[in-house]
């Protein structure tokens, strides 16, 4: 049966399962939009701006663990798509992109529309192919999803030039992916997992550093299994919120520059570290040399370049999270059989205890008093169930989203940890609502972040796909004032954006939306109630928060860990600024 090139990729990707594009076309990529008009199942999603299309992908990607498909045409519309790949890319999310490209015969002639996006886009995806004969469409199809989703996800760019989608092939599937040279490790070595778990039995302080790549590997029931058996301590990053429930007894919290005190501390006198699916980030580590500096370190990742790239390893172990966590349990539960029980952890536990009741989060919410965004997210939170999938953007309100909000699930917490890109927030909840569509999808953004990718609230009507924004609007690109009002002496410059402009209940009515105004403590439950029975359409509420509210604790940038600052009045504002790139 002979078919065009775009007719092909379509059922090529219906093959892997695709059932939704996001994107927006153009000339070059017009001919794969002709066969979605009735010979597809694909569902296409036309968003407002590629970006959108990009990070709604990754909000796909993220919640389902399935490839997150986007696309765009040539030139504007792919270089559109950069950002996106970029942040897949950092956060190992798995997407295919799919871009048009000039006819074959003027590729390099700086045509019309023409940009070298495979050129572009070699650093920031994991692969990326210029298919420039019919007859290799679908193959690449299937190389591009077996790329994405195994070994470390990430994205995959696939440049279509016009004419090779409107060339005729012969529709063949092929049965399996050869790729020479790419083959994964997945399967942990049995007698490094032996000596790790000799090591975990013999520590005092011992602490599972769990990353990204728990929920990536789909491991937390074997992480479940590990930490309860063992009696171990669990910190989750930013990237990992979710991999084990924060009700857990063991279950410490969030580490990091804005992570809280026992978490953070935990780690600093830890003497093993049992990294898992996690790669030693300068935003966790705080100064590198003055990290965990009594810990040995087991450091288990399906990338064995992320092995010993920060932090010198005792026992690496390269594979997949689910095998290699499941090993180890099944071997630290035999062991501990053996042993009549696990190692006498009290101590340890005792002192993470101590801290935890010393150390809290803390804020101050008067009643009468100017509303405090960690409020808005703790009724946020109180409102939902264990199953509502939070979103978030980049900045103070991504910090305390983190900080405050329970998270009790693996997939329910999606946000742009690796890149930290402002706008992610609209079109990623959006696309997480189109992966998991009976859920309820809480975007918490920043006023500076929401303006960056609002638009995407017009695909979100027209194509009926509801979710709640809740807008922390501080009037401020709040995390820069921040930097500035500790380490620039309040020399504020460049960060103030007017919290009235534009008017967001307008905005939000404007685009379909139901728009609502909190200004104090006491409207704050009415409103998300009111918010959250909205259903049909998506909901945008503008959340008057006190603009000199600041994350605490932190650790200032290139500051040793053991110098995590509690609060205000314990801050530094002589700190070298040199030492504080901006978030
Ligand atoms: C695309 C992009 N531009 C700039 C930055 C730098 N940056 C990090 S946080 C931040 C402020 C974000 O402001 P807002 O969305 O209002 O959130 P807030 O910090 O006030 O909660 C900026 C400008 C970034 N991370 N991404």
């Amino acid at each position: 049966m002979k078919i065009t090139g775009a007719d092909a990729l379509l059922k090529a990707l219906e093959q892997e399962g695709v059932e939704v594009v996001f994107g927006i076309p153009g000339g070059a990529s017009m001919p794969i939009y002709d066969p979605l008009v009735d010979r597809s199942s694909i569902r296409h999603v036309l968003c407002r701006h590629e970006q959108g299309a990009g990070h709604a992908a990754e909000g796909y990607a993220w919640v389902t663990g399935k490839v997150g498909v986007c696309m765009a045409t040539s030139g504007p519309g792919a270089t559109n798509l950069v950002t996106p790949i970029a942040d897949a890319k950092m956060d190992s999310v798995p997407i295919v992109a799919i871009t048009g490209q000039v006819p074959t015969p003027v590729v390099g002639n700086d045509a019309f529309q023409e940009a070298d996006i495979t050129g572009i886009t070699i650093p920031i995806t994991k692969h990326n192919f210029l298919v420039k004969d019919v007859a290799d469409v679908v193959e690449t199809v299937r190389e591009a999803f077996h790329i994405a989703s195994t070994g470390r996800p990430g994205p995959v760019l696939i440049d279509l030039p016009k004419d090779v989608l409107l060339a005729e092939t012969t529709w063949k599937w092929p049965d399996h992916v050869t790729l020479p040279g790419y083959k994964p490790t997945t399967k942990g070595n049995q007698r490094q997992v032996v000596e790790a778990v000799k090591m975990i039995l013999k520590a005092k302080r011992p602490v599972l550093y769990v990353g990204g790549g728990v929920i990536k590997a789909d491991a937390h029931k074997e992480l479940h299994d590990l930490a309860t058996a063992g009696q171990l301590p669990v910190v989750t990053t930013l990237m990992a919120r979710g991999a084990f429930p924060d009700s857990n007894e063991l279950c410490l919290g969030m580490p990091g520059m804005h992570g809280n005190y026992t978490a953070v501390t935990a780690m600093q006198k830890s003497d093993l570290l049992v990294a898992l699916g996690a790669r030693f980030d300068d935003r966790v580590t705080g100064k590198l040399a003055a990290f965990a500096p009594h810990a040995k370190v087991i450091h288990v990742d399906i990338d064995p370049a992320e092995i010993g790239k920060n932090r010198a390893v005792d026992v690496p172990i390269v594979g997949d999270c689910r095998d290699v966590i499941g090993k180890m349990a099944a071997e630290l539960i035999a062991r501990q059989e053996e042993a009549g029980g696990p190692p006498d952890r009290s101590a340890w536990l005792g002192q993470l205890r101590e801290w935890r009741q010393a150390h809290p989060y803390r804020y101050d919410q008067q009643p009468d008093g100017p509303l405090k965004p960690q409020y808005c997210v703790e009724r946020l939170r109180a409102f939902a169930d264990d199953d509502t999938i939070l979103i978030s953007g980049v900045g103070q309100h991504q910090m305390y989203a983190s900080q405050y909000w329970r998270f009790e699930r693996p997939r329910h917490w999606v946000n742009s940890g690796g890149l930290g890109t402002m706008g992610f927030a609209v079109p990623a909840a959006m696309g997480a609502k189109v992966g998991q569509p009976d859920k309820r999808v809480v975007a918490i953004d920043g006023d500076g972040c929401f303006q960056m990718t609002a638009q995407e609230l017009a695909t979100s009507t027209t194509e009926h796909i509801p979710f709640v924004t809740a807008i922390l609007n501080n009037g401020y690109l709040g995390m820069v004032r921040q930097w500035q009002e500790l380490f620039f002496d309040e020399r504020y410059s460049g960060v103030y954006l007017n919290p009235d402009v534009p008017d967001y209940v307008k905005l939000a009515e404007a685009y379909g939306a139901v728009g609502f105004r909190v200004d104090h403590p006491e409207e704050v439950d009415a409103v998300i109630e009111k918010a959250y029975a909205v259903e049909d359409r998506s909901v945008v509420i503008d959340f008057r928060v006190d603009p000199r509210e600041m994350v605490f604790p932190m650790v200032p940038s290139g500051a040793s860990n053991d110098d995590i600052i509690l609060s205000p009045d314990q801050a530094s504002p002589h700190a070298d600024p040199m030492e504080a790139p901006l978030a």
